[in-house]
């Protein structure tokens, strides 16, 4: 057991699977490196490949001792191959094969379905570093400039899990699938991501924090789901990725706590009370709430069609097969089958919403994005109160899930944030008011200036209440190489 918990070292690629005593694999992923590091360096601005990065490297998976912190040049950061320990006898926790010990191979009949999951997870990874490439020349401080470093090399290592995957079970086809997984990329013509959301532009640090707050938490919900499969090594790659995902989704919870903050304290210097005088408090250089807010409304509705359709047979599929389990699969307490039970799902039946009882099986995507939506309140909660304690009339909300859809029954459809059908002119014209418009974005612009000495924070956004390992805000996070 003590070699599954501890990471070899020993090897090119840091891992706790066995790597050097499984050749085949060894060296198909030796032969996918060097092509990760071009994508890498091709993507992240050179002067920052150079610099020092105050970094996080996984030692070990157990949770008491996992990490450890030191200055690392990003090219240099060792991407490694980690699962979640083996757990003895577990057996498969849902669907028509459940209580049978997990698989360790891939079962024949689930390859096409089994691949396909892990083909749309792993491409989603290099999909949000290509995202946010540019970001790193417009930090609003050395702490942020490293959080935004320490999201990208995870989701450079969650590539490599998904690619590990694919090359240890899935022979050629997966070799192929992992050579694709760095052709494709964020807003190509030719070749985009795969999923809707990785090929919009993360083109501001709101927008970053929001990114990092809604959509790695449909990563949270995907990798929960796909940590209850019953093929048991993407079960622990999952459960591992998951230890990583909690700090992506605290960066973007944080992020946008300390944007209101900043914006509430300003208003209240300035004894601005409306804060729908938007033009007064643009000008003292902090972002209006109404505008934080058409930002939410954007990243939250471009996270729900990640959920996919509400009723889908690809996702009875799965979950029948136990290869893509629920949110929590483990604490519900029916049969795990769904053999006869039904679940409410929202529908469009002339024009209006209606909730209609579907067989459960058909609607486990809505059932997820049902649990998302609870999960991702919690923080919007949390930034309410800031609001409160500066005793400012605001509340941020959750938009209806019928708003600003590409994906399932609203898809294209006109309705407002309070779930109003509109007519398209109408909507149309006041689009605008409810998601980003153009001078939104040119203002949000306009504050990204770069602060790059240890303690300075743009004037848009409070410095942290703690920083990074216990360090203080105007530690060194990042050691700049000066061309
Ligand atoms: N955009 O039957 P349906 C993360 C396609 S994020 C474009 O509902 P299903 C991360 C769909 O593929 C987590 N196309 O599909 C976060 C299907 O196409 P085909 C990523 C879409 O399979 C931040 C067709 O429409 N992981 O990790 O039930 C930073 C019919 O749809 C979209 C996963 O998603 C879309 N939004 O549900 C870094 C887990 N939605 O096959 C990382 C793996 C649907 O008919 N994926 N389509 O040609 C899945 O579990 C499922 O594929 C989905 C879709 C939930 C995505
Ligand atoms: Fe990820
Ligand atoms: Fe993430």
């Amino acid at each position: 057991m003590a070699e599954l918990v501890n990471v070899e070292y020993d090897t090119l690629i840091p891992n706790n699977v066995g790597l050097s005593k499984d050749r085949r694999v060894q060296k198909a992923l030796e032969k996918w490196h060097p092509g990760y590091i071009n994508w890498w360096n091709d993507l992240i601005p050179r002067e920052f490949q150079e610099s020092l990065v105050y970094l996080r490297t996984t030692v070990s998976v157990d949770p008491k001792g996992w990490a450890k912190f030191d200055y690392v040049k990003m090219p240099e950061y060792r991407w490694g191959i980690l699962l979640a320990p083996e757990v003895e006898g577990r057996t498969i926790p849902c669907g028509e094969h459940m209580g049978d010990l997990a698989w360790q191979e891939v079962p024949g009949e689930y390859r096409a379905l089994l691949q396909r999951l892990i083909v749309i997870q792993g491409d989603t990874e290099p999909g949000s570093v290509e995202q946010q490439r540019f970001l790193g020349k417009t930090a609003p401080s050395l702490y942020d400039m490293r959080n935004l470093f320490q999201v990208n090399v995870e989701e450079g290592r969650h590539l490599w899990a998904m690619v590990y995957l694919l090359q240890k079970y899935f022979g050629r086809n997966g070799r192929e699938e992992a050579d694709d997984l760095l052709r494709r990329s964020s807003g190509s013509e030719e070749a985009p991501r795969m999923l809707g959301a990785f090929n919009e532009e993360t083109p501001d640090w709101l927008s970053f924090f929001m990114f990092t707050y809604f959509t790695d938490r449909d990563g949270k919900m995907q990798l929960e789901s796909l940590a209850q499969s019953g093929f048991d090594p993407m079960s622990r790659t999952c459960r591992f990725m998951l230890t990583e995902e909690a700090h992506h989704m605290f960066v973007g919870e944080t992020g946008v706590g300390r944007v209101i903050e900043r914006t509430c304290q300003v208003m209240k210097e300035n004894g601005i009370e409306d804060p729908y005088d938007v033009d007064k408090i643009r000008a003292l250089g902090v972002i209006d709430l109404p505008t934080i807010q058409k930002k939410l409304n954007m990243h939250y509705t471009l996270s729900l069609d990640l959920f996919g359709q509400e009723v889908s047979t690809n996702a009875a599929n799965a979950f029948n097969a136990g290869i893509k389990g629920r949110y929590m699969e483990h604490r519900l307490t029916d049969d795990h089958k769904l053999t006869d039970a039904t679940y409410p799902v929202t529908q469009l039946e002339n024009d209006a919403i209606v909730l209609k009882d579907m067989p459960a099986l058909t609607a486990v995507n809505m059932r997820l994005r049902d649990d998302y939506r609870r999960d991702a309140s919690g923080g919007v909660g949390r930034w309410n109160k800031l609001i409160a304690k500066h005793g400012i009339q605001f509340e941020m909300v959750l938009p209806h899930e019928a708003f600003n859809r590409e994906i399932g029954v609203f898809a294209k459809k006109p309705f407002d944030p309070d779930g109003k059908l509109l007519g398209q002119t109408e909507y149309d014209e006041r689009v605008g008011d409810w998601l980003p418009n153009k001078a939104d974005g040119d203002f949000i612009a306009s504050l990204m200036v770069p602060c790059t000495e240890p303690g300075e924070y743009a004037g848009w956004i409070s410095p942290p209440k703690i920083g990074i390992d216990n360090k203080p805000g105007d530690f060194e996070y990042v050691k700049l190489h000066m061309a």
